[in-house]
């Protein structure tokens, strides 16, 4: 496994990934992130925004939605000219953008052709809510059993599915509940389990688990880590990697970004989505 995607010639298109997902003022997680880490993999991003954080390094202070129609025509107008290869969604917001997109990606004719990444954003980092509670049953019901892969973190497991996530059991009871949503694969990300040494992720898509595990990195700067994961599974399924191939591949990424993440502003820093310059 390389820490690179095969990079197209010059003057030709590269693979064409979307996010689906909110901005961040702040330009550490949501689209931003995204957008970054398509960029360093060569991929080329296009972006549906379903809200506005107004946000800094300290919080996110408020946020504005996208108009639903707004949603739905931005995947639309990207769809039935530049192509989607592959897709993720972040911050959604909202059970009405949930049904949009989820309406969207059935008249484009993308379901179950284009590799769909559903990272359940629910919350930032230091817990504002970015999904309203009462969208946690469309994220739930109609979104994730469209997803190729759904990617939630610890608190979202427990949101999703009432799972405390503890140890490799539950975690695997996790993965198992999950899967039974209706998604092809669940990766249960165990970076929020902080009293392991090990950062240890795990794949399960109804018959088989396989674990993704990197060295615990001790910072408190970890912004976007889960959008810059998301996003690079996400550009290695444009390229034609299987789904455990592109997990590997993303956590490699996300480590290294994890590794020499930098501090910002007064609060929490990001994982540096820049990091793969520095190689
Ligand atoms: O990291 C999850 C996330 C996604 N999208 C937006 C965010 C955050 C976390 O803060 O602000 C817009």
């Amino acid at each position: 496994m390389t820490n690179r995607l095969p990079l197209t010639a010059p003057g030709h298109t590269p693979r064409r990934v979307m996010t689906i997902a909110g901005s961040d003022s702040g330009g550490s997680a949501g689209l931003q992130a995204d957008m970054r880490t398509f960029a360093m993999l060569g991929v080329h991003g296009s972006a549906a925004v379903t809200a506005v954080t107004v946000q800094n390094s300290l919080g996110v202070r408020a946020f504005h939605e996208v108009p639903v129609g707004v949603v739905a025509a931005q995947i639309s107008a990207v769809a039935s000219d530049i192509g989607i290869e592959a897709a993720k969604t972040g911050m959604l917001a909202s059970t009405d953008i949930i049904r949009a997109i989820v309406a969207t990606w059935s008249a484009e004719k993308l379901t179950g052709r284009v590799p769909f990444v559903v990272d359940p954003v629910c919350a930032s980092n230091a817990g504002e809510p970015l999904l309203h509670p009462s969208a946690l049953d469309a994220m739930r019901d109609e979104l994730i059993p469209l997803a190729t892969l759904v990617t939630p973190n610890l608190d979202e497991v427990r949101l999703l599915v009432g799972i405390d996530v503890v140890d490799v059991a539950t975690q695997r009871d996790a993965a198992r509940a999950l899967h039974a949503l209706g998604p092809q694969w669940a990766l249960v990300k165990g970076g929020h389990l902080r009293t392991s040494r090990i950062s240890s992720d795990l794949l399960f898509d109804g018959s088989e688990f396989h674990e993704f595990a990197a060295a615990r990195v001790d910072t408190r700067d970890d912004h976007g880590a889960g959008d810059t994961l998301g996003a690079a599974i996400t550009a290695a399924l444009a390229h034609g990697y299987s789904v455990p191939d592109a997990v590997a591949f993303g956590k490699t990424w996300v480590t290294e970004c994890i590794r020499q993440a930098y501090p910002l502003g007064h609060g929490l820093g990001p994982v540096n989505g820049m990091a793969g310059l520095y190689r």
